[in-house]
């Protein structure tokens, strides 16, 4: 089946409107909503760093939207997550309070990690990181679907989020071999954004599709999703979830998405024309999300502009409580991290 996008993917096959039925307004609403929380957080988020309330770096999720509101909504949060440092979205999923998160951001002790971890290192219940290093953190993704296996956990699965620019490790191969191998109940999810910092994705990976072509390496399945429409990460999560639990075998799904900031917010991206980034925000997941429920009667415009409004109003909140939060007592600096005790073997010095 080629997809109505005309690209030259095949993405899987799904039906929106049963997805609709299936959810009903009112769970449809909710997950707008928390696309337009991700959206406005970034925003927000990226408008401190400006002002310099931010340090660090900062990874904009923005246009990724549908794939981690997708995952979560059919998969639940009973389950292991992975993802690289653009973590705001799937944290914010996986109940991190808006304050906690922009309090972290900011460097805050009220943050999420007490101001210690910053943009990139988010975690929350079910979130393992937040983790940096490209590629590094699937072969903890890798050990989390073991632990589920290991310790017997029915209806658990693990979630390992990562970039086009990470398939080429090592690492990477390595755990899909390793899950392959051992049954592990893992989904690999590569967010093809078709960038790796400013390297197209042409240019730095043989093979493409990526899923179809790795996944059948490793003797496994493999989804490509259609990383812009909601309706289609939903269906596509849902079926890969459904078989990785009722077999035990790890899945490499790929969602086609397209980033609207640069790598990072002090990435200009001279890398894509004008007329690029236009065509790519025409295909806004928000908005194909928005158009699908007002064609179906269940939204209008007056009552979106409110959606977005109030999501607006939660993250200035939480702007205000960040910059109304304390510093954290440099008493505290070695408290929270992981570190071999004082007297025992390396101490940290
Ligand atoms: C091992 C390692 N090499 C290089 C880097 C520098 N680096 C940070 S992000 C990045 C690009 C990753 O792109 P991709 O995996 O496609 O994820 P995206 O940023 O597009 O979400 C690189 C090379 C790093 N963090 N870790």
């Amino acid at each position: 089946m080629k997809d109505e996008t005309n690209t030259p993917y095949h993405f899987f096959p799904s039906n929106r409107d049963a997805v609709i039925e299936e959810l009903g307004k009112e769970k449809l609403l909710k997950l707008l909503e928390q696309m337009l929380l991700i959206r406005n957080f970034e925003i927000r988020g990226e408008a401190a760093y400006q002002q310099g309330k931010v340090g660090g770096f900062y990874h904009s999720y923005m246009g990724q939207e549908a794939i981690q509101v997708g995952c979560v909504a059919a998969a639940g949060s009973d389950n292991w997550f992975t993802t690289t440092y653009r973590c705001h979205a799937l944290a914010l999923l996986l109940h991190a309070t808006p304050n906690e998160m922009m309090a972290e951001l900011y460097g805050k002790a009220t943050g999420n990690a007490g101001g210690k971890g910053g943009s990139m290192h988010i975690y929350a219940d079910h979130l393992l990181g937040g983790l940096a290093i490209v590629g590094g953190h699937v072969p903890i993704a890798t050990g989390a679907a073991f632990s589920i296996k290991y310790l017997k956990k029915k209806g658990w699965a693990s979630f390992c989020f990562l970039g086009d620019g990470a398939v080429v490790q090592g690492a990477v191969h390595e755990s899909l071999n390793m899950a392959a191998l051992w049954n592990l109940p893992c989904l690999y999810v590569i967010e093809n954004n078709q960038w790796g910092m400013g390297t197209s994705v042409q240019r730095a990976v043989a093979v493409q599709p990526i899923a179809k072509h790795y996944a059948s390496s490793y003797g496994i399945k493999s989804y490509t999703l259609n990383g812009m429409d909601f309706f289609n990460c939903y269906a596509g999560f849902k079926e890969a979830y459904h078989e990785v639990l009722s077999t035990s075998r790890p899945v490499l799904i790929e969602a086609i998405t397209q980033r609207f900031r640069g790598h990072s917010i002090s990435d200009p991206a001279l890398y894509r024309s004008k007329e690029e980034l236009h065509k790519t925000m025409e295909n806004d997941p928000i908005l194909l999300m928005k158009e699908a429920l007002t064609q179906h009667g269940m939204l209008n415009e007056s009552t979106f502009k409110e959606l977005d409004t109030q999501q607006k109003e939660i993250v200035i909140a939480a702007m205000k409580f960040a910059e109304e939060s304390p510093w954290p007592n440099p008493m505290t600096l070695e408290e929270g991290v992981f570190a071999p005790e004082e007297g025992n073997g390396n101490a940290n010095r």
